[in-house]
């Protein structure tokens, strides 16, 4: 290891001085842009280096990583610079510079410093800098900067080593250097977003200047993405003006994601995206008997509407605790719970006899104590048909079954479960809500002969009795006398 070490090091003062004898002799050879540059030995070798504290230590090639590196000195900080000639025409009056380096010496605490700076000829007096970083990975990491120009011609990118005496080794590599005259657009803004249900409604604001900090001329345009999939564009758009974007999505989650994109001299670039997460709710949605209602996840729970009657910020929510996916009311110190969740809409049709059964568990062994009722909105005040009463559930190891059967009428209802708690108790669990007719065998499921090895019998969620299921259906099954959700596979 460290005999290749040293005969690096042999290697590339060599070719060091043989770099900055070419530039001696003014035998320039810049690249041209776009110049991305890894760097080879033939390409290190129109590099010129200069060893600015005139110490040891200088700017070397390494042949088996194709980087170039400063190791550091014990005595002198670092001031050695390497210069990359480049041509430049008018044009480019505004470029992106990328390097990746590294700090060898990170995992003993050593990180190193480099400055990037532009300048019209290989010395330091000429350099501008464009950037200036503390590499702390020892692990290639980029570092860009985009950066003003009006040099026209030759210039030299300066890569600067200023890590303090006794560090370790900055290495280098994948130069990139490119023209950024081409304006791009800039993010546009998301003023007001709003879901109705299933409708997603915003205003996006499109940008009026260019990263490179210009009014934006001409038109520019917007692309409308859901979940990653280009949904919709808007073309022509003034810049600065306000699009009013409208959707209809389907039930569950969403990312939405914009992006302004301008056509330059058939040059195409694209803004940074913006992106927010939505949730599309089905509010018409309306279930039917035999009804099962888990909440199953947190856009199912979403269908629901929680109603904190006393205003104290303590309300249900939705848990998945102990991996079990429920309504979930916590305590308030000094307030009984009067807090509401209401379940979507169910169509009895004609039912006018139901049972229904619920499960809670408390959280702890305190004392909780909730209701189910039955009402014909999704209100509080409607919630008027008593179903179940629980004073007292203390009960944390396991799940509880409460049920009761009622005669009520057919037509909409809505659950309501009534959290009263007393103050200052530890929490309630609450899931599968389930009401089945036991009256009418041909909406509901009752009245079927159930047995512990009977058939499975599959409904929809319309209470549709189904001959053949098919695969991913949801469904909802009828087995041995019980009745819950499944998805077929
Ligand atoms: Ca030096
Ligand atoms: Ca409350």
């Amino acid at each position: 290891m460290k005999k290749s070490y040293f005969s690096h090091l042999m290697l590339s003062a060599m070719l060091t001085a043989s770099a900055s004898a070419f530039a001696a002799e003014g035998d320039v050879q810049p690249f041209t842009l776009p110049m991305s540059l890894r760097p080879t030995l033939a390409e290190f070798e129109r590099f010129t280096t200069l060893n600015a504290n005139n110490d040891t230590r200088e700017w070397q090639f390494n042949e088996d990583e194709n980087c170039i590196y400063y190791s550091y000195s014990s005595t002198k900080d670092a001031d050695d610079w390497v210069f990359i000639p480049f041509e430049l025409s008018a044009g480019d009056t505004y470029l992106k510079v990328s390097v990746e380096a590294l700090a060898s010496g990170v995992a003993q605490w050593y990180d190193e410093n480099f400055e990037l700076a532009i300048g019209g000829s290989a010395t330091a007096a000429s350099m501008r800098t464009i950037l200036t970083k503390t590499v702390d990975q020892d692990t290639y990491t980029p570092y860009e900067t985009t950066f003003s120009n009006d040099i026209t011609g030759t210039a030299y990118l300066g890569i600067h080593a200023t890590s303090p005496k006794g560090r370790r080794t900055l290495k280098m590599r994948n130069i990139v250097l490119q023209s950024y005259a081409t304006p791009i657009p800039l993010t546009p803004q998301i003023k007001s977003s709003a879901m109705d249900g299933l409708d997603y409604k915003a205003t996006v604001a499109m940008p009026s200047m260019s990263v490179q900090g210009n009014a934006i001329e001409g038109k520019v345009n917007l692309r409308f993405s859901v979940d990653g999939t280009e949904t919709r564009t808007f073309t022509d758009l003034t810049p600065g003006s306000d699009v009013n974007v409208e959707a209809t999505l389907t039930k569950g989650n969403h990312t939405i994601t914009y992006v302004a994109y301008l056509t330059t001299d058939g040059t195409t670039t694209e803004s940074e995206p913006v992106s927010e997460a939505v949730t599309a709710k089905d509010l018409n949605a309306q279930y039917a008997l035999p009804f099962t209602f888990g909440p199953a996840d947190a856009v199912e729970f979403g269908e629901c509407k929680v109603v904190d009657g006393n205003c104290d910020d303590k309300t249900w929510t939705f848990s998945t605790e102990k991996g079990d996916p429920s309504f979930y009311y916590p305590y308030h110190s000094k307030n009984k719970a009067n807090d509401w969740i209401i379940l979507p809409a169910v169509n009895f049709g004609t039912t006018d006899k139901i049972r229904i059964s619920v499960d809670a568990r408390s959280k702890g062994s305190y004392t909780e104590s909730f209701e189910v009722y039955l009402g014909r909105d999704a209100s509080a005040s409607a919630m008027t048909v008593m179903a179940i009463e629980v004073p007292e559930i203390k009960n944390s190891s396991s799940w509880t079954t409460y049920e009761s059967t009622l005669d009520t009428e057919g037509g909409i209802w809505f659950v309501g479960i009534k959290a009263s708690s007393p103050a200052d108790a530890y929490g309630l669990y609450v899931r599968n809500v389930r009401i089945e007719s036991l009256n009418d065998p041909q909406v509901g499921v009752e009245g079927i002969e159930s047995e512990i090895d009977a058939e499975p019998e599959y409904f929809n969620l319309q209470g549709v009795r189904l001959a053949a299921p098919e695969k991913g259906q949801i469904v909802i099954v009828r087995k041995g006398g019980k009745t819950f959700k499944s998805i077929i596979r």
